[in-house]
């Protein structure tokens, strides 16, 4: 068996990675996107995203003629699904992008094809719902063409890295098709490839990212506690860490990115009476951008009319995503609390939210402010010092709800620092 085309479904983070890493490994990848947008711009040369080395990767793939876009898929030995599962109404999956990227592969689908879904998808996605679209065909799954479930583990920000030297789960509707995604993906993968059924494949991947949430979620919890306690949180994780057993995450401002605010709701959708936790999970973290007003207010008494500066709005440091991210919902608490918002996103300074003003620089950000924000510990707001800001405003307060600065340092320059989740330095 050997796959020398692919198309790739989907040039989203996953889709796009994956297909250059696919056409630079030597296979003819054909890159599908719906959005015309995507494929004029990639056509173009330009990358709609940011990742660290996407850009020279996708030239080189384009470059050497194995990568071309387009936006329908085509013949060719083996289909990957990469495209997104949103949610629709009340927190439930979208599967419609999933089913109209099956539905867009069967016409081209021929004897001894290979298709991989890589979507996260709620369990048994792939045998009920994307094989019956397949075998719309006329082909029988596992027996004319191969169909596997293989979820996608890459960390935003090492993408390109951890694609190839993550282990990698292939979860095949039955051992032919997962012995054909391993022969598929061994073209670059250099971690382990471990076989398996597509159900648990689906469900290995939601639990990944439900088990982070839920450790996130006690973070965020001991923080509230630690508050009402005027115990300093950081330094209690930090000597509760000691433990040998013990790892207890950073608390922050919430859970945002499209993987871990999302994928646990997948369970408590298909079993409510089971997920409990996992509800209870996602509500703590939902709700910690509220612990951060509620924190700032517990300073400023009244935030109405306040001019603050809100640094950094992506879900995470050092990506330019902003889906769900806790730091926006915190900003539109703000400003129905009627507080005078400036955002600033260095990796998005166009981004807005009603009723803030979005800003360029961290200057235009801090100019005349009277509260500093720190949402996101990006390395360049990271870098911030009180040097940097003494022209620019007087005496503002600082509350940093990532401790993402030094304490030490804006106290020593006679700040009013504050940190989220820390009781005991209120000073
Ligand atoms: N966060 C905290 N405290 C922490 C760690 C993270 O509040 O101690 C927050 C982050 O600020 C962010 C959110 O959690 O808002 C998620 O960030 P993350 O770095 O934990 O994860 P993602 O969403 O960027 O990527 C996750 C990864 N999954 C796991 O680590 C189990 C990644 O491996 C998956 O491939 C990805 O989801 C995905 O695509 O599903």
């Amino acid at each position: 068996m050997k796959f020398e085309s692919l198309c790739v479904l989907g040039l989203g983070y996953i889709g796009l990675p994956t297909a250059s890493t696919f056409a630079t490994h030597g296979l003819q990848v054909i890159g599908v996107d719906t959005n015309t947008r995507i494929v004029e711009s990639l056509n173009n040369g330009q990358i709609h995203l940011f990742e660290p080395g996407l850009r020279t990767l996708v030239q080189a793939a384009i470059g050497s003629k194995n990568l071309t876009i387009q936006n329908k898929p085509q013949k060719a030995d083996a289909f990957i699904i990469a495209v997104p599962t949103p949610f629709k109404g009340e927190k439930l999956a979208d599967l419609s992008y999933v089913i109209s990227a099956a539905e867009a592969i069967t016409p081209v689908l021929e004897n001894g094809n290979l298709v991989i879904l890589e979507s996260t998808s709620p369990p048994r996605t792939t045998v009920d719902i994307i094989s019956p679209i397949l075998e719309k065909s006329g082909l029988k799954a596992g027996v004319d063409f191969f169909l596997a479930y293989s979820p996608e583990r890459v960390l935003p920000g090492q993408i390109l890295r951890e694609l190839i030297d993550n282990a990698r789960i292939i979860g095949g509707i039955n051992e032919k098709s997962a012995q054909a995604g391993q022969v598929l993906y061994n073209t670059f993968v250099r971690g382990e490839i471990i076989l398996t059924d597509a159900t648990t494949a689906e469900m290995v991947k939601l639990m990944e990212n439900t088990y982070r949430d839920i450790n996130i979620a006690a973070a965020n919890e001991f923080s509230r506690l630690a508050s009402r306690f005027n115990v300093d949180i950081w330094e209690a994780i930090d000597l509760a860490n000691r433990h040998p057993r013990v790892r207890i995450l950073n608390p922050g401002p919430g859970v945002g990115g499209h993987c871990i605010s999302v994928d646990p709701w997948f369970f408590v959708e298909v079993a409510p009476d089971l997920a409990q936790l996992i509800r209870t999970a996602r509500q703590v973290n939902d709700s910690q951008p509220k612990f951060v007003v509620d924190s700032l207010s517990a300073i400023c008494s009244n935030l109405r009319g306040k001019k603050v500066a809100a640094l950094g709005l992506a879900y995470k440091p050092n990506v330019d995503d902003l889906r769900e991210s806790p730091a926006i919902v915190v900003v539109e608490e703000l400003v129905a609390m009627g507080s005078d918002v400036r955002v600033f996103e260095p990796f998005d300074t166009d981004f807005t939210i009603e009723g803030a003003e979005t800003v360029k620089s961290l200057e235009q950000a801090i100019d005349g402010v009277e509260i500093i924000l720190l949402l996101v510990a990006h390395t360049q707001l990271k870098e911030v010092t009180p040097e940097n800001i003494t022209a620019l405003t007087e005496n503002p307060i600082i509350f940093d709800a990532v401790n993402g600065w030094d304490q030490l340092r804006w106290k020593q320059a006679g700040y009013n620092y504050f940190r989220m989740g820390d009781g005991k330095n209120q000073s």
